[in-house]
């Protein structure tokens, strides 16, 4: 999930709304887009050497147990969830092999609305049509997104994610890297198995503590994750996916989702287009879009569904969108603009709508971490300054970007291209 500034959690309810971590959202998104199954065991000989590691985990799991009673754990439920709890070396390595690479969008897009995932996404609407169409009628979201958020997050359940989710939290909360965020989910996570949701045998998930169906975290299962079946028990991690469908929108909904409001429609710019406009800082309503000249891909005014942005993933090359508040609300789950068109992309494939229409800049491609600072130091070094070398493409270099394009009488679009890295280096 998604997407990727490392925005932290502030408070449990506005900001926890990141179903994966804030640096989860950070890494590439084909995490999100299909949490892996776990690898095989590490060799023996490893096993052995890690011993030592092994007795001082069993140390901090011991001192983390009066932290969790402070926070209203009972000891019945503490000993019954670390029962043979040992330290998990497969989720530290997956900790620190987040890839710096960032796939480009038309990778993404190629993966999440695949013909495998639009034919399964299509069939497991058809197979859970009636509970997906009472999960539509009470929350007002529409059943192909929901089904869409499924699709990434597990592949329709496919995958969701085998690892013991209290022995892969107290790995990450004991690793110390973000040891906060996890040892606060590692107490969430102790609270579903004392509230009786589950048991320490059926909690499992991803390695980075993300659960069932729709890989909600624990903090975000506590605040939102819904009984739709009425057996009293908010079980995501069923076969039967139906609370876990209908905590996704429960979640969505939370999250301010406009009933009827796509997330987005592809249009197509007029020749000379102002591309300082293309900016989620921008917003007018389609009939004022209309006016400069934008239009949906048939050429028609695009209707008002409520004020708007102009969105251009990869650039003036590649495919442009005009984007409403339900952009922001799927951002929620995870802030990648490629999850939140690959959502939104797959739920129109599941709504029987076409393929992308515009080309994407597939002889271009997305800056690696090192190339996106060394990007920034050429700008800055040019005077366009980016506030800063951090390889983050934020507002500042968004800007910088667009002022040098500007003044080399580039299209100044703001996206940051191996294309113009080459330029810049010129
Ligand atoms: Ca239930």
């Amino acid at each position: 999930m998604m997407q990727f500034g490392a925005k932290l959690h502030r408070s449990i309810i506005t900001t926890v709304a990141l179903l994966v971590p804030a640096t989860v959202s950070a890494m590439p998104v084909e995490v999100s887009l299909r949490p892996s199954a776990r690898p095989p065991v590490a060799p023996v000989a490893l096993a052995v050497a890690s011993s030592a590691k092994e007795a001082d985990f069993q140390r901090w799991i011991r001192g983390f147990q009066p932290r969790a009673r402070a926070a209203g754990i009972s000891d019945r439920t503490f000993n019954r969830a670390f029962r043979s709890v040992t330290f998990d070396p497969d989720v530290i390595k997956r900790d620190r092999n987040q890839s710096e690479f960032t796939k480009s969008i038309w990778d993404y897009l190629d993966s999440a609305a695949s013909d495998k995932r639009v034919k399964n996404g299509r069939a497991a609407l058809r197979d859970h049509r009636r509970v997906l169409d009472q999960i539509e009628q009470r929350y007002g979201v529409d059943k192909e997104v929901v089904t869409a958020v499924w699709g990434l997050e597990s592949a329709y359940g496919e995958y969701r994610g085998n690892h013991n989710i209290i022995r892969a939290l107290a790995t990450l909360a004991y690793d110390g890297r973000r040891g906060r965020f996890f040892e606060q989910q590692l107490i969430a996570a102790l609270k579903i198995l004392q509230t009786g949701d589950t048991t320490p045998a059926n909690l499992r998930g991803s390695w980075a503590g993300a659960m069932g169906h729709t890989q909600f975290i624990p903090t975000s299962y506590q605040a939102f994750a819904v009984d739709f079946t009425g057996d009293g028990r908010r079980d995501i991690w069923s076969d039967n996916p139906a609370d876990a469908l209908a905590s996704t929108a429960a979640y969505l909904k939370k999250h301010g989702w406009v009933s009827g409001q796509p997330w987005g429609v592809e249009v197509q710019l007029p020749r000379g287009f102002n591309y300082a406009l293309a900016s989620r800082k921008i917003t007018k309503s389609p009939s004022d879009w209309a006016r400069l000249g934008v239009r949906d891909m048939q050429g028609r005014k695009v209707r008002d569904y409520g004020s708007a942005s102009i969105l251009l993933p990869a650039g003036h090359r590649g495919a442009a969108f005009m984007i409403f508040k339900n952009f922001k609300v799927i951002s929620r789950y995870n802030l990648s603009t490629s999850y939140v068109i690959g959502v939104g992309h797959l739920s129109d494939r599941l709504k029987g709508s076409g393929p992308i229409a515009a080309d994407w800049p597939r002889n271009d491609r997305t800056l690696k971490f090192a190339e996106r600072k060394e990007m920034q130091s050429l700008l800055t070094r040019k005077g366009f300054s980016t506030g800063g070398v951090d390889g983050r493409v934020g507002p500042m270099t968004q800007r910088a970007i667009r002022a040098y394009q500007s003044s080399r009488g580039i299209v100044p679009d703001g996206f940051a291209s191996l294309r113009l890295l080459q330029t810049l280096r010129k």
